[in-house]
Protein backbone atom coordinates (compact mmCIF):
# COMPACT_ATOMS: atom_id res chain seq x y z
CA UNK A 1 0.00 0.00 0.00
CA UNK A 2 0.96 3.20 -0.70
CA UNK A 3 2.31 5.46 1.86
CA UNK A 4 4.84 8.31 0.48
CA UNK A 5 6.23 9.77 -2.87
CA UNK A 6 9.77 10.99 -2.35
CA UNK A 7 10.87 13.63 -4.52
CA UNK A 8 14.47 14.51 -5.81
CA UNK A 9 14.25 18.24 -6.23
CA UNK A 10 16.97 18.96 -9.05
CA UNK A 11 15.91 17.92 -12.47
CA UNK A 12 12.59 16.72 -11.12
CA UNK A 13 10.66 19.83 -9.28
CA UNK A 14 13.12 22.39 -10.97
CA UNK A 15 16.15 22.71 -13.51
CA UNK A 16 19.00 23.84 -11.23
CA UNK A 17 21.54 21.97 -13.47
CA UNK A 18 22.18 25.13 -15.04
CA UNK A 19 22.60 27.76 -12.11
CA UNK A 20 25.55 24.68 -10.61
CA UNK A 21 26.65 24.42 -14.57
CA UNK A 22 27.75 28.38 -14.57
CA UNK A 23 28.63 28.45 -10.69
CA UNK A 24 30.92 25.45 -11.31
CA UNK A 25 31.99 26.90 -15.27
CA UNK A 26 33.19 30.21 -13.31
CA UNK A 27 35.07 28.64 -10.50
CA UNK A 28 36.56 26.23 -13.47
CA UNK A 29 37.85 28.98 -15.41
CA UNK A 30 39.76 30.79 -12.71
CA UNK A 31 41.28 27.35 -12.03
CA UNK A 32 41.89 27.12 -16.12
CA UNK A 33 40.18 23.98 -16.12
CA UNK A 34 37.77 23.61 -19.25
CA UNK A 35 34.36 22.78 -18.54
CA UNK A 36 31.25 22.23 -20.84
CA UNK A 37 27.82 21.96 -20.28
CA UNK A 38 28.24 17.86 -21.77
CA UNK A 39 30.75 17.53 -18.37
CA UNK A 40 27.75 19.24 -16.17
CA UNK A 41 25.66 16.19 -16.62
CA UNK A 42 28.63 13.92 -14.81
CA UNK A 43 27.03 16.29 -11.78
CA UNK A 44 23.82 15.79 -11.59
CA UNK A 45 22.96 14.28 -8.16
CA UNK A 46 26.36 14.39 -7.22
CA UNK A 47 27.34 16.24 -3.83
CA UNK A 48 29.29 19.45 -4.20
CA UNK A 49 32.65 17.92 -3.25
CA UNK A 50 32.37 15.47 -5.18
CA UNK A 51 31.49 17.56 -8.08
CA UNK A 52 34.35 19.25 -7.66
CA UNK A 53 36.68 16.16 -7.79
CA UNK A 54 35.09 15.47 -10.82
CA UNK A 55 35.82 19.02 -12.06
CA UNK A 56 39.58 18.83 -10.58
CA UNK A 57 39.93 15.62 -12.39
CA UNK A 58 39.00 16.86 -15.77
CA UNK A 59 41.93 19.53 -15.13
CA UNK A 60 44.35 16.66 -13.94
CA UNK A 61 44.36 18.97 -10.65
CA UNK A 62 43.20 16.06 -7.87
CA UNK A 63 46.42 16.43 -6.60
CA UNK A 64 47.09 20.24 -6.58
CA UNK A 65 45.13 21.03 -3.18
CA UNK A 66 45.13 19.81 0.30
CA UNK A 67 41.42 19.41 1.45
CA UNK A 68 41.38 22.54 3.61
CA UNK A 69 41.86 24.01 -0.28
CA UNK A 70 39.12 21.94 -1.61
CA UNK A 71 36.37 23.02 0.52
CA UNK A 72 37.65 26.81 -0.03
CA UNK A 73 37.12 25.88 -3.46
CA UNK A 74 33.58 24.73 -3.13
CA UNK A 75 32.34 26.99 -0.89
CA UNK A 76 33.09 29.61 -3.40
CA UNK A 77 31.52 28.02 -5.88
CA UNK A 78 28.61 28.01 -3.71
CA UNK A 79 28.53 31.37 -2.59
CA UNK A 80 27.95 31.72 -6.53
CA UNK A 81 25.77 29.38 -6.55
CA UNK A 82 23.33 31.19 -3.79
CA UNK A 83 23.33 34.14 -5.83
CA UNK A 84 22.28 32.71 -9.16
CA UNK A 85 19.31 30.89 -7.22
CA UNK A 86 18.16 34.02 -5.59
CA UNK A 87 16.54 34.35 -9.24
CA UNK A 88 14.39 31.38 -8.93
CA UNK A 89 10.39 31.93 -8.48
CA UNK A 90 7.47 29.73 -9.00
CA UNK A 91 7.49 30.02 -12.36
CA UNK A 92 10.66 27.92 -12.34
CA UNK A 93 8.59 24.85 -10.79
CA UNK A 94 9.31 22.06 -13.84
CA UNK A 95 5.84 21.49 -15.90
CA UNK A 96 3.30 18.99 -14.57
CA UNK A 97 4.68 18.58 -10.90
CA UNK A 98 2.40 20.87 -9.11
CA UNK A 99 -0.83 18.90 -10.49
CA UNK A 100 1.34 15.40 -9.50
CA UNK A 101 1.69 16.95 -6.22
CA UNK A 102 -1.25 18.12 -5.86
CA UNK A 103 -3.25 14.90 -6.43
CA UNK A 104 -0.73 12.53 -4.43
CA UNK A 105 -1.86 15.35 -1.24
CA UNK A 106 -5.69 14.14 -2.53
CA UNK A 107 -5.15 11.10 -2.10
CA UNK A 108 -3.57 11.35 1.74
CA UNK A 109 -0.03 10.03 0.57
CA UNK A 110 2.69 11.95 2.10
CA UNK A 111 5.30 14.05 0.23
CA UNK A 112 9.14 13.97 0.73
CA UNK A 113 11.85 15.31 -0.65
CA UNK A 114 15.82 13.24 -1.12
CA UNK A 115 17.71 15.83 -2.67
CA UNK A 116 21.75 15.67 -1.81
CA UNK A 117 21.72 19.59 -1.91
CA UNK A 118 22.24 21.37 1.24
CA UNK A 119 20.25 24.66 -0.77
CA UNK A 120 17.51 22.62 -1.00
CA UNK A 121 15.49 24.93 1.64
CA UNK A 122 16.33 28.01 -0.20
CA UNK A 123 15.23 26.25 -3.72
CA UNK A 124 11.62 25.59 -2.16
CA UNK A 125 11.47 29.08 -1.22
CA UNK A 126 12.04 30.78 -3.81
CA UNK A 127 9.66 27.97 -5.60
CA UNK A 128 6.80 28.60 -2.96
CA UNK A 129 6.90 24.92 -2.10
CA UNK A 130 8.10 24.84 1.38
CA UNK A 131 4.89 24.10 3.04
CA UNK A 132 3.70 21.03 -0.05
CA UNK A 133 6.19 18.39 2.15
CA UNK A 134 6.01 16.37 4.87
CA UNK A 135 9.34 15.86 5.73
CA UNK A 136 12.42 16.92 3.74
CA UNK A 137 16.00 15.20 4.38
CA UNK A 138 18.88 17.18 5.38
CA UNK A 139 21.46 16.21 3.28
CA UNK A 140 23.81 17.90 6.00
CA UNK A 141 23.30 14.75 8.46
CA UNK A 142 23.57 12.37 5.32
CA UNK A 143 27.10 10.25 5.54
CA UNK A 144 26.75 8.71 2.16
CA UNK A 145 25.53 10.27 -1.23
CA UNK A 146 23.70 8.73 -4.21
CA UNK A 147 23.93 5.50 -5.51
CA UNK A 148 23.78 4.87 -1.25
CA UNK A 149 19.97 4.92 -0.05
CA UNK A 150 20.27 6.80 2.88
CA UNK A 151 18.70 9.70 1.89
CA UNK A 152 15.71 7.92 0.77
CA UNK A 153 15.42 5.49 3.75
CA UNK A 154 15.89 8.55 6.30
CA UNK A 155 12.91 10.36 4.70
CA UNK A 156 11.16 7.39 4.85
CA UNK A 157 12.57 6.67 8.56
CA UNK A 158 10.95 10.85 9.26
CA UNK A 159 7.87 10.10 7.46
CA UNK A 160 7.39 7.13 9.66
CA UNK A 161 6.60 4.61 6.47
CA UNK A 162 7.71 1.76 4.99
CA UNK A 163 10.42 1.83 1.96
CA UNK A 164 8.45 -0.45 0.23
CA UNK A 165 5.77 1.77 0.67
CA UNK A 166 6.98 4.65 -0.77
CA UNK A 167 7.64 5.69 -4.66
CA UNK A 168 10.93 7.44 -5.18
CA UNK A 169 11.47 10.17 -8.51
CA UNK A 170 14.68 10.38 -9.93
CA UNK A 171 16.24 12.04 -12.69
CA UNK A 172 20.11 10.88 -12.17
CA UNK A 173 21.03 7.09 -12.56
CA UNK A 174 22.60 6.96 -9.45
CA UNK A 175 19.61 8.73 -7.39
CA UNK A 176 17.47 5.70 -9.14
CA UNK A 177 20.10 3.09 -7.84
CA UNK A 178 19.29 4.55 -4.44
CA UNK A 179 15.94 4.42 -4.66
CA UNK A 180 16.21 0.90 -5.82
CA UNK A 181 18.34 -0.15 -3.18
CA UNK A 182 16.32 1.31 -0.43
CA UNK A 183 13.90 -1.39 -1.69
CA UNK A 184 11.33 1.27 -3.26
CA UNK A 185 9.86 1.81 -6.44
CA UNK A 186 11.56 4.26 -8.77
CA UNK A 187 10.15 6.41 -11.07
CA UNK A 188 12.69 8.00 -13.40
CA UNK A 189 12.34 11.27 -15.70
CA UNK A 190 14.51 11.47 -18.42
CA UNK A 191 16.58 9.45 -20.58
CA UNK A 192 15.72 5.56 -21.01
CA UNK A 193 19.23 4.37 -21.29
CA UNK A 194 20.35 6.03 -18.52
CA UNK A 195 17.18 5.40 -16.46
CA UNK A 196 16.75 2.23 -17.38
CA UNK A 197 16.84 0.66 -13.61
CA UNK A 198 13.59 2.55 -13.02
CA UNK A 199 10.34 0.90 -12.48
CA UNK A 200 8.98 3.31 -15.03
CA UNK A 201 10.73 6.27 -17.03
CA UNK A 202 9.08 9.29 -17.94
CA UNK A 203 10.68 11.43 -20.69
CA UNK A 204 9.87 14.89 -18.96
CA UNK A 205 7.77 15.84 -15.33
CA UNK A 206 4.96 17.16 -17.91
CA UNK A 207 4.31 13.05 -18.72
CA UNK A 208 4.06 11.96 -14.52
CA UNK A 209 0.65 10.24 -14.37
CA UNK A 210 -0.25 9.75 -10.45
CA UNK A 211 -2.83 7.10 -12.03
CA UNK A 212 -0.89 5.48 -14.05
CA UNK A 213 2.03 5.26 -11.86
CA UNK A 214 -0.62 4.02 -8.73
CA UNK A 215 -1.63 1.44 -11.64
CA UNK A 216 1.75 -0.39 -12.08
CA UNK A 217 2.63 0.07 -7.96
CA UNK A 218 -0.09 -1.56 -6.88
CA UNK A 219 0.38 -4.79 -9.45
P1 LIG B 1 24.58 21.64 -3.21
P2 LIG B 1 19.52 16.63 -6.27
C1 LIG B 1 22.00 17.66 -6.35
O1 LIG B 1 20.63 17.78 -6.10
C2 LIG B 1 22.37 18.21 -7.72
O2 LIG B 1 21.80 17.42 -8.75
C3 LIG B 1 23.86 18.19 -7.87
O3 LIG B 1 24.24 18.71 -9.13
C4 LIG B 1 24.49 19.03 -6.74
O4 LIG B 1 25.91 19.02 -6.83
C5 LIG B 1 24.04 18.45 -5.40
O5 LIG B 1 22.63 18.48 -5.35
C6 LIG B 1 24.61 19.21 -4.22
O6 LIG B 1 24.10 20.49 -4.21
O7 LIG B 1 25.94 22.08 -3.66
O8 LIG B 1 23.52 22.69 -3.38
O9 LIG B 1 24.60 21.06 -1.82
O10 LIG B 1 19.48 16.27 -7.74
O11 LIG B 1 19.93 15.48 -5.37
O12 LIG B 1 18.29 17.34 -5.79
MG1 LIG C 1 18.43 15.32 -9.48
Amino acid sequence: KLEAIIFDLDGVITDTAEYHYLAWKGLAAELGIPFTREDNERLKGVSRLASLEIILELGNKQMAFTEEEKEHLAKKKNIQYMELIKRITPADILPGIKPFIKEIKEAGIKVGLASASKNAPAVLKGLDLLDEFDYMADANLIANGKPDPEIFLNAALNLKVNPENCIGVEDAKAGVQAIKRARMFAVGVGSMDQLGEADIVYASTSELSFKKIIEIFSK
